[in-house]
């Protein structure tokens, strides 16, 4: 079973609050997928105008999709269900059935993605090792293209992630994106990234998200992590690009009709969730040096760039489930990745003070065992 998905029973408990006041809020730090929408998001879906998406006329998504294209320095770009939808589309419009893609072996699409591009696709994954800050070293990459060769399928692209979840939320940098880019380039590959969280990566390395996807051939990013809007994904790329992903959108069952209700809180989110981002890098940061202070647990909290903190239990008297669960208890929601490894994610709805209530909560934990 994927650990990620692993759950811990939601039992909101009551917690001290710093006013003396008893509080029944839950933290969960899952995932930012839990995210709910904003108000200004509800009004924006009440009042959405619409139409019938699968003929092109639903005003609310053609709007969004115009403003992602824009963002991401694409031509064109196409609203999905999900991340997963999103990834899957691309790698079906760039791929024929037999054709390999190169991706790191921490990859959500690899790990996490059902095998869809497989299943669905024909298309053959071939992993390489991710390093820890997320990248695939260039000497992998250039290793991994086949050549010429009846016996081998046929390398068609190479996939990116950023920021990589696996890998602590790392960012990869303009820079690295390029180098990954022109090596694909020269050998006649294309370029995916999986951006899922690719605004908190431009968040976190203070530049504009235009130079992490200007040398990629598709880009994927999601609207419904960081960003809070309730469902929604964006694929981008060339006008011919999206042409093809459209119609295996639709191969998947992924037309969508009146989908500007969902595209309204996306377009609220890409006007108004993004600068924001930064606090939950600060809180991120904060919950990872608390994490650093406690025994028993190991966590380099340089290392976490953006929202995600992945830390390790460094002694056995207590296992990551148990930890997951008692923490559940005391209602803090966390993820178990692994025997002894946790994840937590910061977002939008989660403050610095509920970030010191879950560092109580695992101070408490550790200190009754
Ligand atoms: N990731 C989810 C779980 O599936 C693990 C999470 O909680 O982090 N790319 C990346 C990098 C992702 O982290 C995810 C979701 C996806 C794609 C898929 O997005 P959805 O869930 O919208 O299909």
């Amino acid at each position: 079973m994927n650990p990620c998905l692993k759950r811990v029973p939601p039992k909101a408990v009551k917690l001290h609050a710093r006013s003396g006041r008893y509080s029944v809020k839950t933290i969960d730090l899952r995932s930012d997928t839990v995210t709910l929408p904003t108000e200004a998001m509800r009004q924006a879906i009440c009042n959405a105008e619409l139409g019938d998406d699968v003929f092109e006329e639903d005003p609310t998504t053609i709007r969004l999709e115009k403003m992602a294209a824009e963002r991401m320095g694409k031509e064109a770009a196409l609203l999905v269900a999900s991340g997963t939808m999103g990834n899957l589309v691309c790698v079906l419009s760039h791929c024929r059935r037999g054709d390999e893609v190169i991706l790191g072996d921490r990859c959500h699409t690899f790990l996490y993605e059902a095998g869809g591009i497989a299943a669905l696709g024909g298309v053959h994954p071939h992993t390489i090792p991710n390093q820890p800050d997320g990248t695939l070293r260039l000497e992998d990459i250039a290793g991994a293209i086949r050549a010429d060769n009846v016996h081998f399928p046929r390398t068609r692209l190479v996939c990116l992630e950023n920021t990589h979840n696996r890998c602590g939320g790392a960012a990869l940098s303009p820079r690295y994106t390029e180098q990954v880019a022109a090596l694909a380039h020269e050998h006649g590959l294309l370029l995916h990234l999986d951006g899922a969280r690719v605004f908190n990566a431009a968040v976190a390395l203070g530049v504009n998200v235009k130079e992490l996807t200007r040398n990629v051939d598709s880009v994927s990013f999601c609207l419904s992590k960081g960003l809070s809007a309730p469902v929604g994904s964006l694929v981008c790329g060339s006008k011919e690009f999206i042409c093809e992903a459209r119609r295996n959108r639709k191969a998947l069952g992924g037309g969508m009709r009146q989908c500007g209700i969902i595209a309204a809180a996306g377009i609220e989110a890409l006007d108004n969730m993004i600068e924001r981002l930064v606090q939950d890098h600060d809180n991120a940061r904060r919950l990872a040096e608390g994490i650093d202070k406690i025994t028993g647990l190991s966590i380099e909290p340089e290392r976490v760039q953006t929202n995600i903190v992945y830390f390790d239990l460094v002694t056995e008297r207590i296992t990551a489930e148990q930890l997951a669960a008692e923490l559940g208890d005391k209602g803090v929601r966390i993820l178990q990745v692994g025997p002894a490894r946790l994840r937590a994610v910061t977002h939008y709805g989660i403050t610095a003070e509920d970030i010191d209530l879950a560092l109580a909560a695992l101070n408490e934990v550790y200190s009754s065992g």
